[in-house]
């Protein structure tokens, strides 16, 4: 048509590409260098959402710009199709959870296909794909002979509302990370992955992420993998034949401890008041009980006030054969460490709190105002006069009063043999001494537990265990995978507690692979995390009937190179996709321990600043913003509103506005020469310049992901381009013809369907998506310079390159800043300065 038509442009591209596969990955033998992009996998929990529209929009930009570049780009798209959303919705609506995921991926992939991200759609996958799930069924099968995975009876997390149980990553502030409900306590055996074993790699390793993933994630991953390091320490129970083990970080304090404090919930604590008097009996179970229903996060608030019960138990301090108290107490966890302290409450702020609350000694053993070889000590300042007071003189606070606890550094006291030692010297030396005798070691803690992967649920992979009265538990052989879920129908799916797959009776009772006997199958189904850790290697052969993924196709595309996402997966997906990467490099499948080497999170679509949501009615529907502006429109103000981390707020930007420019650009194709082999060197060089510019700093820009500075720049080139046509040297030029074929190659990046109707009418075939990057010319990237002359007093003192615009007052700033000139006017004082910009400033002077 002769004006722009976003739907039209839509609607003739789409079956082009659809019949061109210009994003195909199949050729063998393509001799490009490869990249792999991955944009993270949607639930099909709905249609798609807007940000599912930022996401795949800004993913899209470095997969096209990576193809600019002469690379073969992988970039597929497929389904996290099981898991709790799909089973809720299917429950509430009367659903087979298949049946609707399936209408929701057709309904996701139209969207999607409109939408029109650089895909490989040879490469599609869907989880809940027996052809798919059957390869997590081997993944368990090869973790399970590895000792990786395990059954335990353990306290686990429990939504009451979802009738499931969590991972701790899925307990958010003590609620169920889906529901929002109150997550409590419930005791079950389940199936854990040993992610604990891995939890040394999975912290050292994220040293070669550093630069390539976001400082805030790595940090998060730090955190949450927690690596502390102290001691284990024995200390003897009276009446007891073992000792107690303790973990501590501060084995320089052992003489400062107090008391000992032990987790209400744990094995050890029910064993210690075994035969206490009655009244302490009932005080403890009574405690206790209250302890069930507090949440982790509260037991280990510093604000909560501190609550516990002395069992009349006693302990001794193994260096100086003290005699303490036993309390029980809810501030110490009985899945930490040992589930049980050494209390130091002059020296830690949590045994200070109980120690008041309790009327416990507090002994001071590290003097925290004596200076520290090495450490710079603090320098108290007197508040009356003013006079520092030196460290020497600056009064030891007692933390009985001050209720502060002083955990700096400083030197020992009070610590017979170790008095005068530093902290950290101190940390080692009581390490050896106890080491030597016996009584601990060196020890170290993390924060990370293994991974809890059972779930009883439908909606899920079915763990490939068979439970055998005579053999006890037998893995599934390979040959038989794989267990396919049995059929919904029939099935109560309503959550209870136990798995619903524990009612199909034909499915559950099978033989024992090992002995023939009667057996059950296990009726738990697997974490949708499992799903997500590996499928970055499906992709490489996703219909493979054969195998998980093909180790030859892994060393030619993975790791994945660029891995876009949002940051609500900063932890769990990443953390386990680590894992399961580490586990498979050790099996000796792949060559490479990192599965993501670069990682780019892009922020929310908010609306008025808050999350859009149905409930505070602020949702944008993204199919109505495709219809009222186009794909590209909104695709273009996805990556224009700002820095791609940044949250965008749909009422600050303006679809209208980036389709007017969508429209100029393309005008501009339109009022070209329809000759495309002129020559370019005859062009304008004054537009030329600006065409070049653009060629040259765009790859920088969008590999530091500043695509809104590039469409800026882009914007900035079609207004020249419109001035040039409009005006002098005219449409017939060959700079705007330069201008208008760069213009339509570099569109692509934000605006495929734009930039190939460009490329058409600029009289070349489909695809512009296959177009090399442009060479910008290096003799017109060189601005032009003049040399400006300083004299003082008539006699030259410096040259310096300036613009040919400087003006005057510049000339004469730069002339009077000049050091030559300002050396050679001394102290004599300036009577006269002349200007003559670009290239004289004379100067005169008397005195
Ligand atoms: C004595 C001590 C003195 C401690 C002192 C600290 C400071 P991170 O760094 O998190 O590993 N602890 C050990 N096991 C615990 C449990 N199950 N529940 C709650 N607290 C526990 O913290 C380790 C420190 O937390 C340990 O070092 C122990 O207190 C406490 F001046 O031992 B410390
Ligand atoms: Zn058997």
């Amino acid at each position: 048509g002769a004006h722009y038509d976003f739907a039209e442009i839509q609607n003739k591209w789409l079956p082009v590409w659809d019949e061109l596969k210009p994003f195909s990955t199949a050729d063998p033998d393509d001799k490009r260098p490869r990249k792999y992009v991955l944009d993270m996998f949607p639930y099909p929990s709905g249609d798609l959402h807007m940000g599912h529209a930022e996401a795949y929009a800004l993913g899209d930009v470095i997969a096209r710009y990576w193809r600019h570049q002469g690379f073969n780009v992988l970039h597929p798209i497929g389904w996290d199709s099981f898991g709790l959303p799909a089973e809720n919705a299917a429950i509430k609506r009367g659903l087979d959870p298949a049946g609707w995921t399936n209408d929701n991926i057709a309904q996701q992939k139209a969207s999607m296909r409109r939408y029109a991200p650089s895909f490989d759609w040879d490469r599609v996958l869907q989880t809940s794909d027996p052809g798919y799930y059957r390869w997590n069924q081997w993944l368990f099968l090869q973790l399970h002979e590895k000792g990786l995975a395990y059954r335990k009876a353990s306290q686990v997390n429990w939504c009451p509302f979802d009738q499931t149980v969590l991972a701790n990553e899925q307990v958010v502030n003590g609620r169920c990370e889906r529901c929002d409900n109150l997550v409590t306590k419930k005791k079950l055996t389940q199936w854990y992955f040993r992610i604990t074993d891995y939890a040394d790699r999975l912290l050292d390793d994220l040293n070669q992420l550093e630069g390539a993933w976001p400082s805030k994630v790595l940090s998060m991953q730090r955190n949450w993998i927690g690596r502390s390091t102290g001691a284990d320490v024995q200390f003897a129970i009276e009446g007891r034949d073992e000792p107690v083990t303790v973990y501590t970080t501060r084995p320089d304090t052992l003489y400062g401890v107090t008391f000992m404090v032990v987790a209400p919930d744990s094995d050890l604590a029910a064993e210690l008041v075994a035969d206490v008097r009655p009244e302490v009996r009932a005080r403890f179970d009574q405690y206790l009980e209250a302890v069930r229903g507090t949440t982790e996060m509260d037991r280990l608030s510093t604000d909560r006030e501190k609550t516990g019960v002395f069992l009349e138990r006693h302990a001794v301090n193994p260096l100086t054969g003290e005699r303490i108290p036993i309390w029980a107490a809810d501030y110490v966890l009985s899945d930490y460490g040992h589930g049980a302290i050494m209390a130091v409450p002059a020296h830690d702020q949590r045994d200070l709190d109980f120690a008041r609350a309790f009327d416990l000694p507090v002994r001071i053993v590290v003097d925290t105002t004596q200076p520290v070889t090495g450490a710079i000590p603090v320098i108290h300042t007197d508040p009356v006069t003013g006079e520092p007071i030196l460290p020497e003189d600056a009064p030891l606070e007692n933390p009985s009063e001050t209720g502060v606890a002083l955990t700096g550094e400083g030197r020992l006291i009070n610590s017979g043999p170790f008095d005068g030692l530093s902290k950290s010297n101190a940390i080692r030396r009581v390490t050896e001494a106890l080491q030597g005798s016996g009584l601990g070691a060196p020890a170290k803690n993390f924060r990370l537990r293994d991974w809890l992967i059972s779930r009883q649920r439908y909606w899920g992979t079915p763990i490939p265990i068979i439970h055998c009265e005579q053999c006890g538990e037998v893995r599934v052989p390979e040959s038989e995978l794989p267990v396919l879920l049995p059929p919904a129908e029939g099935l109560d799916l309503q959550p209870k507690g136990t798995s619903p797959l524990g009612a199909a009776s034909d499915w559950v009772n099978v033989s024992c692979p090992n002995c023939g006997g009667p057996a059950t199958r296990d009726t738990d189904t697997m974490d949708t995390f499992v799903d997500s850790s590996w499928y970055f290697l499906r992709f490489l052969n996703p219909n493979d009937p054969t195998q998980a993924f093909d180790p030859k196709e892994a060393e030619k595309w993975a790791p994945v190179d660029q891995y876009v996402g949002g940051v609500t997966h900063a932890i769990l997906h990443l953390l386990y996709a680590r894992f399961i990467t580490k586990v498979l490099f050790d099996l000796g499948s792949i060559s490479f321990t990192e599965p993501f080497t670069a990682l780019l999170n892009q922020g929310m679509v908010l609306m008025d600043g808050s999350a859009m949501s149905k409930s505070r009615g602020n949702l944008v529907k993204l199919s109505e913003q495709l219809d009222e502006h186009g794909v590209d429109a909104v695709r273009l103000t996805m990556s224009f509103a700002g820095p791609p981390e940044d949250d965008i707020d749909w009422a600050d930007v303006s679809p209208a506005g980036s389709a007017k420019f969508l429209a100029r650009a393309w005008r501009v194709a339109q009022d070209v020469s329809s000759d495309p082999d002129v020559v370019w060197k005859t062009g304008d060089p004054a537009l030329r310049r600006i065409t070049h510019r653009f060629l040259a700093d765009a790859p920088g820009l969008v590999e530091a992901f500043k695509f809104n500075v590039v469409v800026a720049r882009l914007m900035e080139l079609v207004n020249a381009t419109r001035k040039a046509i409009d005006g002098a040297p005219g449409a017939a030029d060959a700079a705007v013809r330069e201008a208008a074929e760069v213009t339509a190659m570099a569109l692509n990046l934000f605006a495929p369907y734009t930039a190939e109707d460009m490329w058409q009418k600029l009289g070349y075939e489909p695809s512009v998506a296959l177009v090399p990057w442009r060479k910008a010319d290096p003799t017109l990237l060189i601005e032009e310079a003049v040399t400006a002359v300083f004299q003082v007093d008539g006699k030259v003192r410096d040259r310096v390159e300036v613009s040919p615009k400087i003006t005057t007052d510049e000339l004469e700033a730069l002339a009077r800043g000049s050091e030559a000139v300002t050396r050679s006017v001394g102290d004599r004082e300036i009577v006269n300065v002349i200007v003559r910009a670009p290239r004289l400033v004379n100067i005169a002077t008397r005195g």
